[in-house]
């Protein structure tokens, strides 16, 4: 449904997705505290925030956040599947120009991102909340190419990628003749992002050190409430709610292969076993693969896993790790899914292109391909992150860490209106992220005599670690 000034499946969802806010709030005590504290502050107002960030009812509480600290706010979603198009509904119907819906095309999605980057009268945002990077990225590619039109007055021809990467280029290249410098005032206008996922934050310092860099950053994922909470706290419980509730399957008994023990991969493995599942592990990185094997995971490779496992994930941030032809000598039946930022983890492109194969869709998000020699393996979420696309996404009280500590790194921004640069919240922030969920599941925690804090050589109100300190 689309309003004057906003785009979304259904409005008249909007009820059940204000119920589902409500129940949220009351799990995400970080960002209700923040309310309280900066709501008659409003250390927001008057500046323009537009977010690439998963549509879900957590999301919503973000926004709602944002917009009770003062600001004027646009949002996207940053998968073409991880709308909740009740929260969506509910968000716009209170008047915040939502541009998100569950099922978008690769044209509709970048068709949004720019939406909600483009503010009445045609001015940027200020600040950039961002997840994988999607935004920063379309302003960068924006910039880039008004760059080469004004030098030789033509557009350089795309190089070969994904679909998504051509539905962003073909989004730019109409646009940049008639508006020659739209993403050059854009760009000029962004005091700065806060990046949320390990992918972005991996853009980020890319772009930082070729150079490439326009405005300054905040890297959220690495806040320690941030990565070692959601990434895999948070994937422990929503990855066998996506495996579940698209295929119903029993994962005790079954052999499961994690592809990276990373922080997500961590969790993963950790769900899976407790569900009486069998795990292996791959791994490229000796001290994850050691964490792994001391875990009791069996760390093998995907080829040696093929004829053994019944589900596939991958956890990597990395390309073609189950490949085309990894799926066609799997076992009949195989479930093959990912929880990385993006879909370039499973060689969906090269499965759809392998001679013989049909697709059957068995239903929203899952399809069975059939190889020409009968057996099958079962897609989830089309390759992208299946607890997004097959479910609902992590639970409110961890997504409250996450979101508490976007809400402190536009702060940040704005006071400290760093140089271009890519920046981390100091430990201090980190542990008031952690005290503010305390309370509400009962932690008592032990309080440091002035004997004791001089003992290990901190103050008694923190920080507690140094900042090498791992967790
Ligand atoms: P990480 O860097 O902590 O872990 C990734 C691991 O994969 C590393 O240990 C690395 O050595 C390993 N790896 C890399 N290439 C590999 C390969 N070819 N084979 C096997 N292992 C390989 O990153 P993370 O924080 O765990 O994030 C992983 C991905 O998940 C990122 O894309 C991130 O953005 C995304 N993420 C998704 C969610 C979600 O809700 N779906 C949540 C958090 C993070
Ligand atoms: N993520 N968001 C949700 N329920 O809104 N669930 C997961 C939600 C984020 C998480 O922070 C992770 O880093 C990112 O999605 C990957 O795109």
């Amino acid at each position: 449904m689309a309003g004057s000034d906003f785009k979304v499946a259904d409005l008249s969802l909007a009820p059940l997705g204000r119920r589902r806010i409500e129940m949220a709030e009351r799990e995400m005590p970080g960002l209700m505290s923040l309310r309280s504290k900066y709501g008659s502050s409003k250390p927001l107002s008057g500046h323009r925030v537009s977010g690439s960030l998963h549509m879900t009812t957590e999301t919503a509480v973000l926004i709602e956040t944002l917009v009770e600290l003062g600001a004027d706010v646009r949002w996207a979603s940053c998968n073409i599947f991880s709308t909740q198009d009740d929260a969506a509904a509910a968000v716009a119907s209170k008047g915040v120009p939502v541009f998100a819906w569950k099922g978008e095309t690769a044209e509709e999605y970048w068709w949004c991102t720019r939406r909600a980057l483009t503010f009445p009268g045609g001015v940027g945002p200020d600040l950039i909340v961002d997840d994988g990077g999607d935004a920063t990225l379309m302003i960068h590619l924006g910039w880039e190419m008004e760059e080469a039109f004004a030098k030789t007055g033509s557009i350089p021809a795309a190089s070969a990628g994904s679909k998504d990467e051509a539905a962003l280029d073909a989004n730019l290249r109409e646009a940049v003749p008639s508006s020659p410098s739209f993403w050059h005032s854009v760009a000029g206008g962004v005091i700065g992002v806060s990046e949320e996922t390990t992918t972005g934050v991996h853009r980020l310092y890319q772009r930082e050190s070729a150079g490439r860099l326009l405005f300054p950053a905040y890297n959220v994922n690495d806040s320690v409430t941030k990565s070692k909470f959601d990434n895999t706290y948070g994937c422990r419980e929503s990855l066998p709610d996506g495996i579940k509730r698209a295929t119903d399957v029993m994962v005790a008994g079954k052999t499961v292969l994690v592809c990276g023990y990373g922080e997500v991969g961590k969790g993963c493995c950790q769900s899976m076993r407790a569900f009486g599942a069998r795990v292996l592990v791959t791994e490229i990185d000796p001290i994850c693969a050691l964490q792994a094997v001391m875990e009791g995971y069996e760390v093998t490779t995907v080829e040696d896993a093929l004829l053994e496992a019944n589900i596939f994930v991958t956890a990597t941030g990395n390309r073609d790790v189950i490949t085309a032809a990894h799926m066609a000598a799997m076992k009949d039946q195989a479930i093959v899914c990912n929880i990385g930022h993006f879909d370039n983890e499973i060689q969906m492109d090269a499965l759809e292109a392998l001679p013989g194969i049909v697709r059957q869709n068995i239903k929203p998000q899952v399809d069975r391909y059939v190889f020409p020699d009968g057996h099958c393996v079962y897609i989830l979420a089309e390759g992208r992150l299946v607890n997004l696309g097959c479910a609902t996404g992590h639970p409110s009280f961890v997504m409250s860490n996450s979101f508490t500590n976007q809400c402190m790194a536009l702060m940040a921004l704005l006071e400290e209106r760093p140089a271009i640069g890519v920046y981390r919240l100091p430990k201090k922030l980190d542990e008031e992220v952690a005290r503010l969920h305390l309370g509400q599941l009962g932690v008592k925690l032990t309080r440091l005599t002035p004997e004791q804090a001089s003992y290990i050589g901190v103050d008694a109100e923190g920080p507690y670690k140094p900042d090498h300190y791992r967790y």
